[in-house]
């Protein structure tokens, strides 16, 4: 088969495009990156956002945090109460810094999943009351530059949730008023057929304040109402497909189809990276692993290399060609300039069984091997005479080219290059010359999180949080007892008093997890001081984390304060294996601090210390709702503060 395709600009330009991006949040997916030593996290940095070297992102979209659940953990809001404003939590101030330091032009957009609990206003709406939640959005973004000199470019409403017409319309004024007018607002992240786009046709005031139209998960088309609006279309959200060779043959198809289809001028995949612990949901669903701190090891999956085709030959702004389409044998090609001479083509030839995505289904379709033309004209015609060629190989093919600099395609008289266009493979043709495979010496092996292991809290990280804490409900962080004397200076802290306005159903306790998910005899030691909570835990073989977390078995061992302990299999303690209380034999000062230590052995024997003393035993029959594995965690019996410190594990 053998077609050509016209390339110009004859009858004018199409839209312009706004980038490629990487989405750190929707939740916590950044959480294992902070602790990689240098040169590794310098080096895994440079391979997301340093121009020409890896996927040169030009667009890094960040949780607004707002200490509830959100996917893999939780963040971290700016403002844990109405006067509460603190820009110094969490580590998406810093990785944003860190982007822009690589790329000072790359667009930064911000979006909330979770609010804290005081923006429901006794409800867990976050439309109760507008104006605060506007002000809320409006400080993040005025946190950004004057804590960190970032200039936002772009806030959302909430992420996959129902959107409020007038609350848009209050955000709008409240970021003017802030004299905010450049940061555009993003509506809605919802899913294609979302009603914003027939609000925004019959609403003026709601035309004036959108900028963009984001969809979620489009399967690369608009609606006819979303082109019919005139505004910029963006996948603000699409990929989280497993980063093997389909997940690339998935984000190559989605950003050409994105624009062919959908019009769709950025696409944003979540995630960015996998810095989240395996066995939590959506497993590496990234564009590049970095999930092994403790060894150093980064993976750097095809998708990443995927996303170099289009990112390291183009810049947010070119304009996309009208002459963009599908090719006659299956596959799709977009074309890009800069208005300056500069001209770029994508191409991708994925098959079906190639390039699915998680979602939504994709409809059967064939590609077969092909040879095609392109014929450059308009202002092209002449002026091109050659064309540099980049080529990757996807598929199941066993020959494996990524991201290769194939030389240069002439450009005859007529404005002709012929090519061959294998299937599951992407291919650029650009005059752009700068285009890099950047690499460094190959990092460590990965290794299993390492035990025996222990934190005092002591150590600052740099960040409010320790290392290798994923909050699953709640959020924890480094507190400083300034005036204790008795050897609990530095601690570890549950901070968050009130059940989050959720984006998951975030259970009523609050829980962090850490280690290794395959974890069976272990033993954990801490000290635990409940503050304002009823009560607190340790916990071994937490089987689940994520929106799951309330759903969560385990071998948890509760100090509760009104002096009674307990060993529960779930994280709601509704299922009660042994328990006993202070007017009995277990009594202990429920107010001060206590030093518990929890354990499970080969042969199933579970037992818990508390302060030196054997205070509960208890062996997992054969039959059980007890999990043969899991993380380790700790945690609150409501939302409130507690005090955690002296923690270690150890394999038994
Ligand atoms: C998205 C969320 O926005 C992300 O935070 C993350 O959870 C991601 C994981 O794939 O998913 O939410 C969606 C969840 C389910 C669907 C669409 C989006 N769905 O089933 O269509």
């Amino acid at each position: 088969l053998s077609s050509s395709y016209k390339i110009g600009d004859v009858n004018g330009l199409g839209r312009t495009f706004d980038g490629i991006g990487g989405l750190s949040g929707g939740g916590a997916t950044s959480r294992l990156l902070m602790n990689y030593a240098e040169p590794y996290r310098s080096q895994i940095l440079d391979y997301l956002f340093k121009p020409n070297f890896g996927a040169a992102l030009q667009i890094l979209k960040v949780e607004i945090g707002g200490d509830g659940q959100s996917t893999e953990g939780t963040e971290a809001t700016h403002m844990r109460s109405e006067s509460d404003e603190n820009y110094s939590r969490g580590y998406e101030w810093w990785l944003m810094k860190e982007a822009k330091s690589r790329n000072p032009n790359i667009t930064l957009v911000g979006l909330p999943w979770a609010f804290p609990g005081w923006i429901g206003q006794g409800t867990v709406w976050p439309y109760q009351n507008r104006d605060i939640t506007a002000k809320y959005v409006t400080n993040w973004v005025l946190g950004a530059k004057a804590h960190h000199n970032l200039v936002i470019d772009y806030v959302g409403i909430w992420n996959e949730r129902p959107f409020d017409v007038e609350y848009i319309k209050i955000l709008r004024n409240t970021l003017n008023s802030a004299g905010l007018n450049h940061v555009q607002i993003i509506a809605d992240d919802g899913d294609v057929y979302s009603s914003i786009s027939s609000d925004i046709m019959h609403d003026q005031k709601l035309d004036e304040a959108v900028g963009v139209i984001g969809t979620h998960y489009p399967g690369t088309i608009s609606s006819k109402t979303t082109k019919e609006t005139g505004k910029p279309i963006w996948a603000s959200e699409d990929y989280s497909t497993y980063s093997d060779v389909i997940g690339a043959g998935c984000w190559a198809r989605i950003l050409n189809q994105n624009l062919v289809n959908g019009n769709m001028t950025a696409t944003i995949a979540w995630n960015l990276i996998t810095s989240y612990y395996d066995d939590l949901p959506y497993n590496r669903c990234s564009i590049m692993t970095a999930n092994s701190p403790w060894s150093g090891n980064y993976i750097l999956n095809d998708p990443l290399w995927v996303t170099s085709h289009t990112t390291q030959f183009t810049q947010p702004g070119w304009k996309y060609l009208q002459t963009v389409g599908h090719l006659t044998g299956g596959g799709s090609y977009v074309a890009l300039t800069d208005q300056k001479g500069n001209l770029t083509i994508v191409i991708e030839t994925m098959s079906h069984d190639q390039s699915v995505c998680i979602r939504p289904p994709l409809p059967e379709y064939s590609v077969q091997d092909q040879n095609a033309t392109f014929i450059l004209e308009g202002s092209f015609k002449g002026k091109v005479s050659k064309l540099n060629m980049w080529f990757t190989q996807l598929g199941q093919s066993s020959k494996r080219d990524v991201f290769v600099h194939k030389g240069q395609v002439a450009v005859d008289k007529n404005g002709q290059a012929l090519i061959h266009l294998p299937i599951d493979c992407v291919i650029t043709l650009s005059t752009i010359t700068s285009a890099i495979k950047g690499s460094y010496p190959t990092p460590p092996a990965s290794t299993v999180f390492p035990i025996p292991y222990s934190d005092n809290f002591n150590n600052p990280t740099g960040f409010s949080e320790p290392f290798n804490f994923a909050d699953q409900a709640g959020s924890y962080e480094f507190y400083h007892n300034a005036s204790s004397k008795d050897g609990h200076e530095s601690t570890f802290r549950q901070v968050v008093k009130q059940r989050p306005v959720t984006w998951c159903s975030d259970p009523d306790q609050t829980i962090t997890v850490i280690g290794n998910y395959q974890w069976k005899t272990i033993s954990v030691s801490v000290s635990i001081k409940s503050e304002s909570t009823y009560g607190a835990f340790v916990a071994i073989r937490v089987d689940k984390g994520g929106c799951d977390a309330r759903e969560a078995n385990g071998l948890y061992f509760w100090l509760m304060k009104n002096g009674s302990i307990m060993l529960t299999s779930d994280l709601t303690a509704t299922s009660v294996l042994k328990q006993c209380y202070f007017y009995w034999k277990c009594f202990y000062n429920e107010l001060d601090w206590n030093n518990v230590t929890l354990s499970v052995n080969q042969h199933n024997q579970v037992s818990a210390y508390l302060n030196g003393k054997l205070a509960l035993e208890y062996t997992i029959p054969d039959k059980s709702d007890v999990p043969n594995n899991g993380f380790v965690a700790l945690g609150t019996a409501n939302y409130g503060t507690a005090q955690f410190d002296d923690f270690s594990i150890k394999e038994n």
